[in-house]
């Protein structure tokens, strides 16, 4: 029988088949492969001993929170308060198309803005969706609900961004603390707490954050390039960086505004970045 792993502690996984729950021990097979279940393994059990007998192959694994076969990224996106970061969303971006997850944007705050706020923050909007990414505002959740069916999802996102709210809103069992204390204590909280997936429709939600900034771990450049997928469009070259070679078009679109200016800028600083830092990612 297949199922899911839904949740773990200590030894004890959750696992969900159909619409049932199934608590499930690893078998000792696994330590000795040094293979640890993971939630969101796929996983084949024996129901009437409550063992897990076989993890199935793994599309990718995430740390912080440890979470395996993720399908989509959600990235929450406040346009005020705090105000909107288009490096930090374009950068999350990066993260997540070069891991081969699904990214989808969800503005939040889009309240806060007034009338020519507002005028900015459509062409944005509209602009993202136009190049083929997903983005909807915290008041599209059904929008939202089709753009994730049936997918195992994480949430991104600044601190302070509407993370919690929106979590809430999907699923009120998600039960989370908004503006809670906890902020002021740190991630401390956060890592001590275990990973859970909950139901929203027919998908399934981390309800811990995955994906800060600082995790650019294994980006090479040409992964940096690559995420930045509208680029490709106006270039017929398949090795360009888009800077000043000579018939790549790239920089004529952005002049005459086809290309967002901030999508270029942001593009050259991640380049910059990885090409300066020897630490942070894989040349
Ligand atoms: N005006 C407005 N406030 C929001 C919205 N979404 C969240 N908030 C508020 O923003 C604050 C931070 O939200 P929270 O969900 O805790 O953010 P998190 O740190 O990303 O989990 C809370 O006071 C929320 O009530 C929104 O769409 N509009
Ligand atoms: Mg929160
Ligand atoms: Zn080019």
């Amino acid at each position: 029988m297949e199922g899911k792993i839904v949740r773990i502690i200590s030894n004890l996984c959750t696992v969900e088949v159909g619409d049932k729950l199934i608590n499930c021990k690893p078998r000792g097979k696994f330590y000795h492969q040094k293979l640890t279940p993971l939630v969101g393994d796929k996983v084949i059990i024996d129901e009437e001993n409550a063992y897990i007998l076989d993890i199935l192959p793994r599309k990718n694994s995430l740390h912080r929170p440890t979470i395996a076969n993720v399908d989509g990224a959600i990235i929450v996106t406040s346009v005020k308060e705090p105000n909107l970061s288009l490096f930090l969303l374009d950068k999350l971006l990066t993260l997540i198309i070069s891991n081969n997850i699904k990214p989808i944007i969800c503005f939040t705050k889009v309240d806060l803005l007034n009338e020519n706020e507002l005028n900015e923050f459509n062409k944005i909007y509209d602009y993202y969706n136009r190049i083929g990414i997903s983005a909807v505002t915290n008041s599209e959740l059904k929008k939202l609900e089709e753009l994730t069916k049936g997918m195992t999802l994480v949430l991104t996102g600044q601190t302070g961004a509407g993370k919690s709210s929106l979590l809430n809103r999907l699923n009120p069992n998600f039960n989370l603390d908004t503006n809670e204390i906890s902020k002021a204590l740190g991630r401390g909280v956060h890592t001590t707490r275990h990973t859970e997936l909950f139901k929203y429709k027919t998908s399934l939600i981390a309800d811990t954050p995955g994906f800060s900034s600082l995790d650019l771990e294994g980006l090479t450049k040409e992964n940096i390039r690559d995420s930045f997928i509208e680029f490709g469009f106006d270039c017929k070259f398949s090795d360009c960086y888009h800077k000043n070679e000579q018939g790549c078009n790239v920089k004529e679109r952005v002049d005459s505004k086809d290309i967002l200016e901030s999508r270029y800028e942001n593009y050259l600083k991640l380049v910059m970045e990885c090409e300066s830092s020897r630490i942070i990612y894989k040349k």
